[in-house]
């Protein structure tokens, strides 16, 4: 309705613009050569009474040129592709008709009230996909409509990717049953000229609701080509261009990203937000920034933004703390939370030190609600209840990857690593260090692996404590007792009802100074399994002991460590002498508790699009004006992606 208001006010311009002397000129189609009065008083050459004479020979003479004469008939003098491209369309594309491209699954017909000659059924499995083309005239935005049906438990949701870019999450609410069907819609698509891949993926290893029908409404389009929409070169014929080094085909959170939550897209074509202050609230604060969704986070100053109130990472941030200078960020004074407003969100190479005086019972990152999170390289702190909690209903997907989860503060006796217990979540070449208990408390279908845990004090890793079912693939990590820690307690809580799957784990209990562990045989009271559970693993599985030298290396924030991190690491090094239960963050020494991270200073960026002007030229890119959602080598990583990555070195990509 907006496109047909602006036709209105386009015509009207035009006909004021051409009009002035007579009624006659009033309307559009203004012929020349009309009648026996006319006698060019105007002087332009013709009899027409008009003061222009066709000069752009468009067969009127209107002074507009050629792209108004409204040659596709379609009843506007708008921009005009020579299609019938400005009238509004409603494409409804059926399985198995054009523009159905493919699905992982099967088209059905035993549920009733579908439209066409079924509907598609896809497998039951994360990432089952329903793949359509839709082509564009040009550049345009549509909105899209899905007719589905579930009768699941829960909603089967997936991701939409557009061109191999993720640009929301569709929800698909349980409907009545399978023969009740519903509309699920994305109101704001942008499409490009040509064939678009639009592809829905299951979020959820329930699959994807069954889908009836596309129903695609916009200008200027038409039913794609399947063969030209998957343009890539790889072999999976994936909705994307990527090169897929992954199984499934999805763009990954960036290279190297694993674990359950490695397909977490992030802001991925959303707008960049330059974080510009270290304000607690306001324009340009980092509150500010993750205030609202579809948004890649990148930081033109470094230090320590002290926040009162907890912050909530609205859905779809890529909070890029690589981008920051000097000595990238903390978060101090309170936490972080993640809930109903949240979801897909990537968070990496940031601090977040909640500490004393944040909430009393809460923790420094609480994930109560939503899928798909990859933390990346974040620093976690001082959590008053949990340090880092995941518990709640509904999430799913979950990745922590070189990430430092320490010093739960005791003030409230309750100094914890925190609790994981909820979707299923993997923890990867990352370390719990002096945290009293919960390192973590771990239930239900997860890997821990190439983990260190050092200096606990009653309980280690807690396996499960319930008679609820857990499934663990516990590989390659390292226990190493601390002066704080009681015997025999690096694992705790075992159950019949913890399936695990232990390989090549070692345990350091004499606090010697010397690391000189041995292999793990005992499981106390798990069930112990043959084989591994059927988990996204890691791309390099490291022994126990590489595990412990990659965590002294690369975990947390690592792109600069702080005061904090450093006194860290070097009580792991001390191997057993070094290390406490803190009651509060005081206890550390550290000047203001969290150092002096430096301010630095960004790279210039003169367009804006979070890509620095040299980086843009050395790439061919454009330093003068936005670029930053293409993709330049169409590889599904957007531009600003690349940048983002190279900083990094993720997937050995380096800055040119
Ligand atoms: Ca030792
Ligand atoms: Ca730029
Ligand atoms: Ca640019
Ligand atoms: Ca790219």
């Amino acid at each position: 309705m907006i496109h047909a208001l602006f036709v209105l006010w386009f015509l009207s311009i035009i006909s004021i613009s051409c009009s002035g002397e007579s009624p006659r000129n009033a309307g559009l189609e203004d012929t020349p050569g009309v009648t026996a009065s006319d006698t060019d008083a105007n002087s332009d050459g013709d009899t027409d009474g008009y003061s222009d004479d066709d000069s752009v020979f468009d067969g009127n003479s209107d002074s507009y040129s050629h792209s108004d004469t409204d040659t596709d008939a379609d009843g506007d003098a708008g921009v005009d592709s020579g299609l019938q491209a400005d009238r509004e369309v409603r494409l409804v594309i059926e399985e198995n008709a054009d523009g159905f491209c493919s699905v992982d699954g099967t088209v059905d017909a035993d549920n009733s009230g579908f439209s066409g000659s079924g509907y598609v059924n896809t497998d039951n499995e994360l990432g089952a996909a329903v793949q359509w083309s839709v082509a564009a005239a040009r550049d345009t935005t549509i909105s899209l409509q899905w007719n589905f049906s579930n009768e699941g438990t829960s909603a089967r949701s997936g991701l939409l990717v557009v061109n191999g870019i993720t640009v929301a999450t569709v929800d698909f609410p349980v409907t009545a049953n399978w023969s009740s069907w519903s509309t699920a819609q994305q109101p704001k698509v942008e499409l490009a000229v040509g064939n678009n891949s639009i592809r829905l993926q299951a979020i959820t290893s329930d699959g994807l609701a069954n889908i009836d029908s596309l129903t695609a409404i916009g200008f200027s389009i038409s039913v794609g080509s399947c063969a030209e929409a998957d343009s890539d070169t790889d072999t999976d014929a994936d909705a994307g261009t990527n090169s897929d080094s992954d199984s499934g085909g999805e763009t990954l959170a960036f290279p190297g990203a694993e674990g359950f939550g490695r397909y977490s897209s992030g802001g991925r074509g959303g707008e960049v937000y330059h974080v510009t202050n270290l304000n607690d609230s306001g324009a340009g604060s980092f509150r500010d920034a993750v205030s609202q969704p579809n948004r890649i986070v990148v930081f033109d100053v470094g230090g320590v933004i002290d926040v009162s109130e907890r912050i909530v990472i609205n859905r779809n941030i890529y909070v890029a703390g690589q981008t920051a200078p000097g000595g990238g960020i903390t978060i101090y004074g309170n936490g972080i939370a993640l809930n109903g407003d949240s979801g897909n969100d990537i968070i990496r190479y940031i601090r977040i030190r909640m500490g004393k005086n944040g909430d009393s019972e809460k923790d420094a990152v609480s994930i109560s609600e939503g899928q798909d999170y990859m933390f990346d390289h974040v620093s976690i702190s001082w959590g008053r209840d949990g340090t880092l909690d995941v518990n709640g209903t509904g999430i799913d997907n979950l990745s922590f990857q070189e990430c430092i989860i320490a010093q739960g503060i005791n003030n409230s006796n309750h100094s914890t690593g925190g609790l994981m217990q909820s979707g299923t979540w993997s923890v990867i070449r990352s370390l719990y260090i002096d945290n009293k208990t919960r390192n973590p408390k771990a239930r239900g279908s997860h890997e821990f692996i190439n983990n260190v845990l050092y200096n606990w004090a009653t309980d280690g890793y807690i396996m499960g404590d319930t008679s609820g079912v857990s499934e663990c693939n516990l590989i390659g990590n390292y226990f190493i007792y601390g002066p704080s820690s009681s015997s025999n307690t690096h694992i705790t809580n075992t159950t019949p009802t913890f399936y695990l799957y232990a390989e090549d784990n070692w345990v350091d209990s004499n606090k010697n100074g010397v690391l000189d562990g041995s292999l793990m045989t005992d499981y106390k009271t798990a069930t112990v399994m043959d084989t591994p559970f059927d988990y996204p693993g890691v791309i390099e599985r490291l022994s126990a002991q590489a595990a412990l030298d990659h965590v002294i290396d690369h975990v947390g924030a690592s792109l600069v460590r702080d005061d904090v991190d450093n006194l860290l690491i070097n009580q792991i090094l001390s191997y057993g002498t070094e290390g406490q239960i803190i009651n509060t963050e005081d206890d550390n020494g550290i000047l203001g508790n969290v150092g002096t991270p430096a301010n630095g200073t960004p790279p210039a960026d003169s367009d804006g699009d979070g890509m620095p002007d040299a980086w843009e030229s050395a790439r061919g890119l454009h330093p003068g004006s936005a670029d930053d959602t293409g993709d330049d080598d169409h590889d599904g990583y957007t531009n600003i992606e690349e940048y983002l990555s190279c900083i990094v070195g993720d997937g050995n990509i380096s800055c040119p």
